[in-house]
């Protein structure tokens, strides 16, 4: 039988996103089908397999709202790792038989509309071509991964790779490794293969200002009785809070608190672990420098403590802040600190002695050091939140690619649609609340909008939508003006800002006026019959 090559929506993406969307449109009984350039699904927890991935939202909140899921999956840890959250995938598979409707080792090259038929034109690197009605963007926010032009790359003769390109199970025992990069990735690697390998040299530009995880193990029996008790109301919590945890930013200012009510405070958020020092000690820390400083001063102390080396202190919690707290995404440790001690480490602080190029036997610094390794692992980050929709060659109305439209700065309406693009959505994308968030809130949030908006068009005989110029406008200067509240920009490089990828514009890429403002947003223009879309 001939593969179909019609469907009511084509899907790019088979991670959070990609199966939720998929899932309601089955219920909506439309038809889709699948994209997804990887062999397997799980999006981003497919991809970036390497040593230590976990994640850093706590249990329940990062999973399905949808009881039908929860009820027969346990999660055995707060933070799973990626291994169980890929094996998660594997058990919704059984559950629903999403593979069906997937096309794996697909990578879509171009997506073209076509304003006579109101149909989408999707090509995959294969040669196929398939049409749609809607075009879903569940491209994540770190699909793109970057790797700075250092010098000398090709010649290294060791074995190299991106974080996220890591081949399975690779044995990193006895081996001299290099990592470049300390964010969240770098972080997780260091920790979880420092104690194993004969030697690592950490090459670390900008400290990572992270916070402690505070792991624990779940227990089966007693997570049944809170799945009884809390699932529902932890998922409805999800969708009041700033960033769609089980608790929200503490309004309270620090300005306004006296030295024991801040101490207090600092102490029982950092106990708490996970991101509540940095959401829950006082809001202020956002967009007030001086009480930014004090909360720094406290993390730095709280760092210093675990670091028993007076130079190693001074290059990992700095006596000056990189940056204020919190304006780049903030990593959970475990062991992070202590690593540092262990006799087979060495950290280059690459901000002084910089990389001046990859050798065939290595890395040498701008000391004349030449650091020799077997193992290269480029932490280097990813072309974030924009880079997997402009990697594809998207054309609407006018003809011209999203990456050419967007090469100026990212505009959208709702942080989910764009002027010009009829029929074309992303989830958890540009100008959306994505990564100032809970994954899985972000994304039911927005896949369910897009849903409603399907059924309504459907059940109104509307064959395409498209967001006006004014509206577009409208929302993005509001993204820009939230953004320019708080202190993001003062990081030297951010993905937050666009900042860590030469030559990408710098802006805020996302909607940073929490959950419950976005949400608003979006059910007011559905209230209003799609306010702010031209619909046809
Ligand atoms: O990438 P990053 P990431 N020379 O961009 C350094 C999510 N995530 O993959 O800080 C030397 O944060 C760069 O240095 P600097 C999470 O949202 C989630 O770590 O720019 N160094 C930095 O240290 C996270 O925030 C989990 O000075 C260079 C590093 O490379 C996001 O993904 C786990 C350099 C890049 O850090 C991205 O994290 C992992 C250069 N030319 C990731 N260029 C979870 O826990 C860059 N660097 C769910």
């Amino acid at each position: 039988m001939s593969e179909r090559d019609t469907y009511d929506v084509v899907i790019i993406g088979a991670g959070f996103s990609g199966v939720h969307q998929l899932l309601k449109i089955r219920k909506l009984g439309l038809t889709a089908k699948v994209f997804e350039a990887g062999e397997d699904l799980g999006g981003t927890w497919l991809w970036n397999r390497y040593p230590g991935a976990r994640v850093d939202s706590p249990m329940p909140l990062y999973q399905f709202s949808d009881p039908e899921i929860w009820r027969d999956w346990t999660f055995t840890e707060k933070y799973p790792g990626g291994k169980e959250i890929q094996a998660y995938f594997q058990y919704m598979d059984k559950k629903f038989d999403i593979k069906r409707d997937v096309s794996f080792n697909s990578r879509v090259v171009s997506a073209h509309w076509d304003d006579s038929l109101d149909r989408w034109t999707v090509t995959v690197d294969d040669g196929r071509v398939f049409q749609g009605q809607f075009l879903s963007l569940c491209t994540g926010v770190g699909s793109k991964y970057y790797i700075p032009r250092f010098k000398g790359l090709d010649a290294f003769k060791g074995e190299m790779h991106h974080s996220s390109r890591w081949p399975e199970d690779y044995d990193f025992k006895k081996k001299r490794v290099g990592v470049i990069g300390t964010g969240a990735t770098g972080v997780q690697i260091i920790q979880e293969i420092a104690p194993d390998v004969a030697h690592l040299t950490v090459f670390q530009r900008t400290p990572n200002l992270t916070l402690p995880m505070r792991q624990r193990k779940l227990i089966a029996d007693e997570e049944e009785k809170v799945k009884k008790d809390l699932y529902e109301i932890s998922f409805k919590r999800r969708h009041q809070t700033f960033a769609g945890l089980d608790f929200d930013i503490n309004p309270k200012l620090m300005r306004d608190a006296t030295p024991e009510e801040r101490a207090l405070a600092f102490e029982e958020q950092w106990e708490k672990g996970g991101f509540h020092f940095w959401m829950g000690s006082f809001a202020d820390l956002f967009f007030d420098q001086k009480s930014n400083d004090e909360a720094y001063a406290f993390w730095r102390k709280k760092v210093r403590e675990r670091v028993p080396n007076p130079e190693l202190q001074e290059k990992l919690a700095p006596m000056q802040p990189p940056h204020p707290f919190g304006v780049k995404r903030p990593c959970l440790e475990q062991r992070y600190y202590e690593v540092y001690s262990q006799p087979n480490v060495t950290l280059v602080d690459i901000s002084k002695d910089a990389i001046e190029e990859i050798t065939p036997n290595g890395l040498k610094t701008s000391d004349g050091v030449e650091h020799e390794l077997d193992v290269l692992v480029l932490a280097t980050g990813f072309d974030m939140v924009t880079g997997g929709i402009t990697s594809i060659d998207i054309r609407g109305q006018d003809g011209i690619p999203m990456k050419e439209r967007w090469a100026d700065g990212v505009r959208s309406y709702l942080g989910v649609a764009s002027a010009t693009y009829p029929n074309m959505f992303w989830i958890y994308g540009p100008q959306s609340p994505s990564s100032f968030t809970n994954g899985p809130s972000s994304i039911e949030l927005t896949s369910d909008w897009i849903i409603d908006c399907m059924k309504f068009m459907k059940e109104n005989n509307i064959s395409s939508i498209v967001p006006t110029a004014e509206a577009q406008h409208a929302y993005s200067e509001l993204v820009d003006q939230l953004g320019a509240v708080g202190l993001w920009s003062r990081a030297k490089t951010s993905w937050y800002m666009g900042s860590n990828v030469e030559g990408k514009k710098t802006q805020m890429l996302q909607f940073s006026g929490s959950i419950p403002a976005y949400a608003k947003l979006c059910n007011d223009s559905a209230e209003k019959g799609y306010d702010g879309f031209h619909l046809k």
